[in-house]
Parts: structure tokens; sequence; C-alpha cells
């Protein structure tokens, strides 16, 4: 049986999996990152997708901590998963818990789409700035959270490269009992 979360090393692009899960900004129109690189990889039709979800129900932007899916385009994945992440620094007392429900509503959204795996980036670890070690326990906790309800979906974390990693599996060391 497959576990229920697998941690992994490379390109989130490449992922097999049902739904990826984007680090977008609120405007959905792409950006550096792994934003750039979804974008890239998937093609034009996920630009046109976001713009269509800002105009029909975000005309101000998808706001901190809330998902929203597209289809992958190109990308072996049938969906990306697009959510925003909080800037470190921005939203005090509460960027923890808008980190945790860009991992909440994500999953639910995988769910929505009947989605039986999802990979996810180390959202706000970038250009947003969030400490790796804390943003580790807060997606950790999160997922697992979700995961104890009775919720069957394989979750991958994908890392960029193996320092990431290796942060994120010692940073988790004391959750595993979750
Ligand atoms: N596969 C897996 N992980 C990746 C990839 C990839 N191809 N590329 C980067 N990462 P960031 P954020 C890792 O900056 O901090 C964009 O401009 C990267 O090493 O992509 O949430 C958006 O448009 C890091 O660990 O996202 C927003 O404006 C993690 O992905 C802003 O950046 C997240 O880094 C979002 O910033």
């Amino acid at each position: 049986m497959k576990k229920a979360i697998e941690i992994k090393t490379g390109d989130i692009t490449g992922e097999k999996v049902c739904a990826i899960v984007n680090a977008a900004n609120s405007s959905l129109m792409g950006g550096g990152g792994v934003d750039g690189a979804i974008h890239r990889a998937g093609g034009h039709a996920i630009l046109e997708e976001c713009r269509e979800i800002r105009e029909r129900r975000y005309p101000d932007g998808l706001p901190t901590g809330e998902a929203v899916a597209t289809t992958a385009g190109a990308m072996d994945a049938s969906y990306v998963i697009h959510t925003v992440g909080p800037v470190y620094g921005s939203c005090g007392n509460a960027c923890e818990s808008l980190l945790a429900s860009c991992y909440r509503n994500s999953l639910n959204v995988a769910l929505e789409l009947g989605c039986k795996d999802i990979a996810f980036p180390a959202i706000s670890t970038g250009i947003y700035g969030y400490p790796k070690e804390e943003a580790a326990c807060i997606a950790y906790r999160s997922v697992k959270q979700f995961l104890n309800q009775g919720h069957e979906i394989t979750v991958y974390f994908v890392f960029h490269n193996d320092q990431d990693r290796t942060v994120f599996e010692e940073s988790i060391r004391g959750l595993q009992g979750l």
C-alpha cells in the first residue's frame, strides 16, 4: 500500500499525479519560482483559465490562503491547484494559519476533483521568505491533520533540491507521531 505522505526531490512540473500545487500570487498571472516553472511547462492554457477565474470569481485577486484549480495543460498532471502563500513578515500572527490554510484548502479542492494524489512544493519558502524550518512544521501538521480526518489521498512533498528536503525532514522529525 502507498504511504499517505511521501517526500521527494525534483521538479514538481514532472510529477505524474492528479494535482500539482502552485505557489502562486494573488494575481494568478504567473511569476517566478515554481509558478514560472508551472506556467512554462503547462503552456498558455493555464494562464487563460486563470484569467477566467479572475474575471468570474476573484476580480480583486485570489486571497492569501485560498486555492483554485485549473487544468495542467501540457504537463502529466490533470490539474494545477493554485494557492497563495503568505509573504513572511507581512501578516504577523496570522501567517501560520494562512500557510496552513493553503495546504488544507488545496487538499479540499483536490478531493472535490476526485484526486487520489497531490504534490506540494514548499509554499512561501522561496520569494515569499518563510523560514524553511517553520514552514515545514506548519505544512506537515496541516497535511497530517487533514489525513487524520480519514481522507484517502497520497500527499507528495516535492523539494527542488536535496538540501531543502533535508531541512524539511529534520524539521518534522519531532512531529511524526501526530
Ligand atoms: N519544483 C519544485 N519546487 C520548486 C520549483 C520546481 N520546479 N521551483 C522552485 N521551487 P517560490 P513562494 C521551490 O519562490 O515563496 C512567484 O513569483 C523553491 O525552491 O516559487 O511561495 C509567485 O508568482 C521554494 O522552496 O514560491 C509569487 O509571486 C518553493 O518552491 C511568489 O513567487 C517556493 O518558492 C511566491 O513565492
